[in-house]
């Protein structure tokens, strides 16, 4: 497979932030003639001792423990990793001097040539680009499956890259830093607000997230949620096609939902119905999400029943409104990945029983006022916990009766001892994980371990 549009024989690269996607963007640049620098603000000792002992093995020189202004004054070419702001006062003097800086997708995408369907969205993007790998799976097609999710592009393109499609979950960190990325099919599934704590306001988050088609042109699609009121309104110039889907039927909309089934039209013109009842996952917003599913079906002019089949085996991922078990007809749901707001509003909206919600964790400037809303009438009381759990408070003071915990297992008792047979113990933080656990996973399993204490004693 032959490199795109990137020279890097002999080039100074600077690689900013070793986590998962600095690790492999720093192999595959050393391994392709550049002379890599990695630098980290953690020490040596705070780091993946793997990524640090496998690059030190490729002749990569390290700054760690800080940035150092001169690496970034020197440098051929600057690349950051998502969690990096791309706003870092360190960059500036490297913009004014025209050194070229760009994310760990960029760099991916200068280098792969295999298509892309590329999933970004406020909620659910990890669901739907699992879905779709599944799709793509069982119709055949070999897919590779990456970004946000967990697995860099830049780890495919240390690879054959072999595969026929690319499906890849991108998030506004890394839209903030792309330029030429030019995804075959772009998805966005939903903008509300979320990480008000990097972006100066939720108009600057809501422009990175349209990043995903700005270098989209003719010949390629771009799929967006008619519910959605931004992106209902959006009207690209570029000449890519736009396929919209929603609940009702609008004119100019591809997809809608009526007499309990996805309707879209297939590739010979003749209505296809995907009935909602049999859908592998729950909630009013899989509906949503799962029309984009489709429609990337079509495009991809994959047999209905093979489409079908996915939408309903298809269970959604772990930590997303996962059932941990039951105890005493109180049934428990993980919904750790629920990191925003409007996230753990569209669980507590698809669950149709009373709810004993815990949440709370690292407060990111969002405002709890929807959550409060959405929550009367549907949750019967709130256990919260971590940083935010004061701000939650003065949203709920009377909508909600809540209570503090100290950790999340206490939580997890005390919500048990507040439910009845018939209600659900929701984990729904609406704030992220880095206050108590190392990230949403770990705090996803101490949930269904204390949850399966319970079930079990
Ligand atoms: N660092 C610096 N200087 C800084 C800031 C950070 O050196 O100024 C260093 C940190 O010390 C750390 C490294 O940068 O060692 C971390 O880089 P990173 O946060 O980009 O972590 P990665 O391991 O490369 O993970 C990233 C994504 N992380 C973020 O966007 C924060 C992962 O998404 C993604 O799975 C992975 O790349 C592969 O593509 C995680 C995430 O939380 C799951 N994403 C957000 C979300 O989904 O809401 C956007």
């Amino acid at each position: 497979m032959t490199v795109k549009r990137l020279d890097t024989k002999g080039k100074k690269v600077l690689v900013v932030g070793l986590g998962i996607s600095g690790y492999w963007a720093s192999r595959w640049l050393a391994t392709h003639g550049a002379e890599v620098t990695v630098t980290d603000s953690r020490s040596r000792e705070e780091l993946n001792r793997t990524f640090y002992e496998e690059l030190a093995g490729k002749s990569v020189t390290f700054e760690l423990g800080g940035h150092r202004e001169k690496s970034f004054r020197e440098a051929d070419m600057i690349i950051l990793s998502p969690g990096v702001p791309h706003t870092m006062p360190l960059l500036q003097e490297a913009r004014v001097k025209g050194i070229p800086i760009m994310g760990e997708l960029e760099l991916a995408s200068r280098i792969i040539s295999t298509p892309m369907i590329a999933v970004t969205g406020t909620n659910g993007k990890s669901s739907v680009t699992a879905c779709l790998g599944s799709l793509l799976q069982m119709a055949g097609l070999p897919v590779y499956v990456g970004g946000n999710i967990g697995t860099p592009l830049m780890a495919y393109a240390s690879e054959e890259m072999n595969a026929a499609y690319v499906v890849v979950e991108v998030s506004s960190f890394q839209l903030d830093t792309v330029e030429t990325f030019s995804p075959y099919i772009a998805i966005i599934l939903n903008i509300s607000p979320d990480h008000l704590d990097r972006y100066q306001d939720f108009e600057a988050y809501a422009r990175a997230k349209k990043k995903i088609f700005a270098r989209q042109g003719p010949g390629q699609y771009l799929i967006v949620n008619n519910e959605d009121e931004i992106l209902a309104g959006l009207s690209p110039e570029n000449g890519v096609s736009v396929l919209r889907y929603g609940l009702e039927q609008r004119e100019g909309q591809a997809t809608f939902v009526a007499d309990g089934a996805i309707q879209a039209p297939g590739h010979s013109g003749k209505m296809e119905y995907y009935p909602t009842s049999s859908f592998g996952m729950p909630g009013d917003h899989n509906v949503l999400n799962l029309q984009a599913v489709i429609l990337v079906g079509h495009i991809l002019n994959i047999a209905p029943g093979v489409i079908k089949r996915t939408l309903n085996e298809f269970k959604g991922l772990p930590h997303r409104l996962e059932r941990v078990g039951e105890k005493d007809g109180v049934v428990f749901y993980n919904d750790s990945k629920a990191t925003n707001v409007d996230a753990a509003a569209g669980a507590i909206e698809s669950l149709s029983c009373p709810i004993v919600l815990i949440a709370g964790g690292k407060h990111k400037g969002l405002r709890f006022e929807k959550l409060a809303a959405v929550s009367a009438g549907r949750v019967k009381g709130a256990v919260l916990i971590g940083e935010a759990a004061e701000e939650l408070g003065k949203a709920f003071e009377g909508i909600v009766p809540y209570q503090p915990a100290d950790g999340l297992e206490e939580a997890v008792h005390l919500a048990f001892s507040l439910a009845d047979r018939g209600d659900a113990v929701l984990l729904s933080p609406a704030c992220s994980s880095f206050d108590q656990f190392n990230d949403y996973k770990h705090r996803g399993d101490v949930f269904r371990k204390a949850a399966e204490q319970i079930i079990h004693e």
